[in-house]
């Protein structure tokens, strides 16, 4: 009888031979059931699947549960965890400093629309390459559910306190400021949310995702407009989103005029397969229509409102030199005794 053991199953690697658990970070300390760990997992599964090295990606975030949950996913990246509202100008920093980098910022709806909403808009109109997501549940988690600028007029707190200021619809908002790469998704539509971030992967300037994640401890109840409850009962689904990427030839058959191939600055690929609505995401002004119908009918839209292929970057606009400026001798950065001469030459 032979005594030898059954080798053992190959190891399952991405396109760059790396393992899954490369991409993965600490262990969770958020609530269980917390949306913002089903978004790190997909972050997860996005960069295993596109096969990018975790070193080229730097993790920002602000204050909050969701700003705390890049600790949650790809470990071995770069990461600064800002104050309170302000990643947007240390993710403008590092991109100026490294233009190589992939930028992930992960804030908050009260990092981003309360405390942080004047850095937020200059990051949008900038168009900054930077994967800008907003864990959206309408109350600041950490500090125990407060209402959020984003909660719906009528949204009630476990308390019985209702809302009755009018929320800011931060997906319209990125869209009139020149953001080139606007979605709105739900933490609990893994399918749709991974296709959407994949795609922001691809994208070249500021893609921005408010991705509704419930907080099941404090806005999960009856009378909450960011509970799962509600978003699946009101979910109303623009289109479905496949991507392909890069490395992979398109051979997905589809019947033309009921799909829209969005090609990207990478050469990946977004197909946006019609349902209901005949939508174009390329029209502004028909994204900002449709947001505000769907907020009078009290639904959630989903799916990839908007984007441009065209608009340059701020990387470009500023017509940066190629070699990145954090990688440059100081001898290439620092103006010598001359240069600053001529300057105080000039402004006497
Ligand atoms: C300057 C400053 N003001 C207030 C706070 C208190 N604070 C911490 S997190 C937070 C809001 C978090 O809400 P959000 O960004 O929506 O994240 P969530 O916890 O819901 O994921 C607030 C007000 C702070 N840390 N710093
Ligand atoms: S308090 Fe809310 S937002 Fe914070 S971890 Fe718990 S469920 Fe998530």
């Amino acid at each position: 009888m032979s005594t030898t053991t059954p080798a053992a199953p190959p190891k399952k690697v991405n396109r760059i031979g790396l393992e899954p658990a490369v991409y993965r970070g600490n262990k969770t300390t958020l609530c269980a059931g917390c949306g913002h760990n089903a978004i790190s997992e997909r972050l997860v599964e996005a960069f295993y699947e596109l096969g990018i090295e975790p070193r080229r990606v730097a993790k920002l975030s602000g204050i909050g549960c969701s700003s705390k949950s890049p600790a949650y996913f790809l470990g071995t990246s770069h990461g600064f965890n800002a104050l309170h509202g302000r990643m947007p100008s240390i993710a403008t920093g590092a991109m100026l400093a490294n233009h190589t980098l992939i930028a992930v910022g992960v804030s908050g709806d009260g990092d981003t629309a309360s405390i942080g909403i004047g850095q937020f808009v200059h990051l949008m109109r900038r168009n900054l390459p930077v994967i800008y997501i907003i864990e959206d549940n309408g109350c600041y988690g950490l500090t125990k559910g407060q209402f959020s600028a984003t909660a719906d007029v009528g949204s009630k707190l476990k308390t019985g306190v209702v809302n009755d200021l009018p929320p800011i619809d931060t997906c319209a908002l990125a869209i009139q400021l020149g953001a080139t790469y606007v979605a709105r998704s739900f933490s609990g539509d893994k399918r749709q949310l991974l296709a959407l971030l994949e795609g922001a992967i691809g994208h070249r300037g500021t893609a921005m995702l408010d991705v509704i994640s419930p907080c099941v401890t404090f806005n999960d109840h009856e009378g909450s407009t960011k509970s799962y409850a509600y978003v699946k009962d009101h979910e109303s689904t623009l289109e479905e989103v496949s991507f392909v990427p890069f490395f992979e030839d398109i051979s997905v058959e589809y019947e033309p005029g009921t799909t829209r191939d969005v090609t990207l600055h990478d050469g990946s690929h977004l197909l946006l397969k019609k349902l209901n609505v005949d939508y174009d995401p390329t029209s502004k002004i028909g994204a900002l229509r449709v947001l505000d119908e769907s907020q009078r009918k009290g639904e959630v839209l989903t799916g990839l409102l908007y984007v441009d292929t065209q608009r340059k970057d701020f990387i470009e606009l500023l017509n940066l030199v190629d070699e990145p400026l954090a990688l440059l001798p100081e001898s290439q950065v620092r103006p010598g005794r001359e240069a600053l001469d001529q300057v105080m030459e000039e402004l006497k």
